[in-house]
């Protein structure tokens, strides 16, 4: 006789992982020295991959919501795979590029609570002036939806 109960575990399990819709984003380092997604906004849960289509660059973090606990810096040249747990702002830049303005956020859950940290971050002026136009794009889209 088939086992009902294991099937009804099996359905309830689909339709879980159905409803948390954990998607994967995948963005390249382009040959301009920059991101190919600037400002990537995902819900927690979703993963992102840095691809290196373009030399000479990595994935940096310089500030998310938790400042002590931030995701592993890549190697240069490497894919880099992270899971975003936490909801907020997360900053990251590539590590020799970062000053000319190489710079991604990443804004999970459409959470800006830690905005003024991610502000405070130190730069060039030229990070500085790209860190603002980024934060501007991400909250131009936050008031849009
Ligand atoms: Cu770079």
């Amino acid at each position: 006789m088939y086992n009902y109960t294991k099937l009804f575990t099996f359905l309830s399990l689909l339709i879980l992982s159905k409803a948390g819709f954990a998607e994967t984003i995948q963005i390249e380092f382009t040959e301009d020295d920059a991101y190919s997604i600037q400002v990537a906004h995902i819900n927690a849960g979703d993963t992102i991959e840095w691809l290196p289509k373009n030399e000479g660059h990595n994935v940096e973090f310089f500030g998310g919501p938790d400042m002590t606990s931030m995701p592993p810096t890549s190697e240069m040249d490497e894919p880099h795979t992270v899971v975003f747990k936490a909801s907020g702002i997360y900053l990251y830049g590539c590590t020799p590029h970062a000053d000319m303005g190489m710079l991604g956020l990443v804004i999970v859950d459409n959470d800006f609570h830690n905005l003024n940290a991610i502000k405070k971050i130190q730069f060039s002026r030229v990070g500085r002036s790209v860190l603002q136009r980024l934060l501007k794009i991400a909250q131009a889209s936050l008031s849009s939806k």
